[in-house]
């Protein structure tokens, strides 16, 4: 046993005082049909949980995650698994996800990372005998290695190219073993700093080009799920796939939208400007709200601080959106570490119990906004005069013109004032369903 101070997590209740315990995280509990765990698939960041030490820009890590072994060795990324795999089965989290060079150390020479890939993907599958963890998605990190600082998908240079489309096959292959149900594509350079170095056209081409061959090779080895992860910037300054409504049109462009959902951040929604509702709202009403990676932003820092969920509005409106998309196929990564100075492995258990009892509140919240239906109701009517009034049917069936719209309204001579949008009473509606009880 590794982390031999901690428990097994368990539902004690919101009055319980123990930092150790979920305070509304209750698995089995049945909500609208489903049990909890059934809405809310976890999944452990292989890179934060067990990779990410503090380091920033400014001091070195403070947390320490060698697990007795020396970093950087094939020792230390079994540990890695090891403790993966306890922390899991503590907190009672089904998945894990993860990108190539987080599960091993990488070599300069992609075959030594190869086979230590296939030696440690071995490793896990031994591990998850026995146990009902699986993989939730695969990815392979193309932004860290400097042979990508001009991109993966959009490199300048073919041998880069090359090497981006080896590390997706290999991730691919490792996803599949896993038994991994989705495979993530977040651009992480494919973006760029100014145009007078960049050809902003043929790179888009080619990161498509790219996507065609991954979902060409995953569909001969068995794999269903592909997702883009849209975030606006950082690190690069334009990135292509800045929010879901700009991934969408890119995968409509490419001939590639039926291959793909989207795997929406909250906070690279927000960092994009949105608030995380609105991107998930905008990829389900095309069809492609997949997954999710749950964390949050700081409103007052300008970057991708991926901090654990504990906004519960958000989270509320979350899993709103996620009850009327009819669930993910992905589940909910936690993209998340804890900061700097919650230096220990304590902290980080902590942490996955704020972020799902946070989804769990979401999730609690959403089903009593349903049930009240006020908002809802208010949303229909809001929009009744296309189905109450002839002219109205006349626009939703395509059966008007402009001129015979523009008659009408010569017709009529003044206008009716629309309803007004209550966005105040709405907002107390949520206040009372919150906190009412
Ligand atoms: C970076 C980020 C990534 C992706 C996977 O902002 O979110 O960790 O989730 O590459
Ligand atoms: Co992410």
């Amino acid at each position: 046993m590794i982390f031999k101070n901690i428990p097994e997590i368990k539902y004690e209740g919101p009055k319980s005082k123990n930092p150790l315990a979920f305070k509304f995280y209750d698995s089995d509990k049945i909500v609208l049909g489903k049990k909890m765990s059934e809405h809310l698939e976890f999944a452990l960041s292989w890179w934060h949980t067990l990779g990410a030490n503090g380091v920033d820009m400014f001091g070195q890590g403070t947390a320490d995650k060698s697990l007795g072994k020396e970093l950087n060795t094939m020792e230390h990324a079994k540990a890695k698994v090891d403790a993966g795999f306890e922390f899991m089965q503590k907190l009672g989290i089904k998945y894990f996800c993860f990108h190539d060079v987080d599960l091993v150390p990488e070599d300069a020479d992609i075959n030594v990372t190869n086979q230590r890939l296939d030696e440690i993907s071995d490793y896990i599958l031994e591990k998850m005998q026995g146990t009902d963890i699986k993989c939730l998605w695969g990815t392979a990190n193309m932004f860290s290695n400097p042979r990508f600082m001009n991109g993966a998908g959009s490199t300048n240079d073919v041998e880069v190219y090359a090497f981006a489309a080896a590390q997706i096959k290999k991730a691919l292959d490792i996803t599949v073993k896993l038994g991994g149900r989705g495979y993530v594509f977040w651009g992480g350079r494919e973006g760029y700093e100014t145009l007078l170095n960049t050809d902003v056209k043929f790179e888009l081409d080619n990161i498509a080009r790219l996507m065609h061959m991954a979902v060409d090779y995953g569909r001969k080895i068995g794999f269903k799920d592909f997702y883009i992860e849209p975030k606006p910037k950082e690190p690069m300054k334009h990135q292509y796939d800045y929010d879901a409504a700009t991934a969408i049109g890119f995968l409509k462009q490419y001939g590639l939208d039926k291959d793909f959902k989207l795997n929406i951040e909250a906070n690279h929604a927000t960092l994009a400007g949105h608030t995380f509702e609105h991107d998930l709202r905008i990829a389900s009403i095309n069809g492609m709200l997949g997954s999710i990676d749950a964390n949050q932003g700081d409103p007052h820092l300008g970057w991708d601080t991926d901090e654990f969920p504990f906004d519960v509005y958000s989270a509320t409106y979350c899993m709103l959106e996620v009850l009327k998309n009819g669930g993910l196929t992905g589940g909910f990564n936690f993209d998340a570490k804890t900061r700097r100075p919650s230096n220990t492995w304590e902290d980080t258990f902590e942490a996955y119990i704020l972020g799902m009892d946070t989804f769990a509140l979401g999730l609690l919240n959403a089903e009593k906004i349903i049930k009240d239906g006020r908002i809802e109701e208010f949303i229909k009517q809001k929009y009744a005069s296309f189905n109450s009034t002839t002219v109205g049917k006349k626009v939703l069936n395509n059966e008007i013109n402009l001129e015979e719209l523009a008659s009408y309204a010569a017709n009529k001579k003044y206008c009716d004032k629309p309803c007004s949008g209550k966005q105040e009473y709405l907002e107390s509606i949520i206040n009372q369903i919150l906190f009412g009880n």
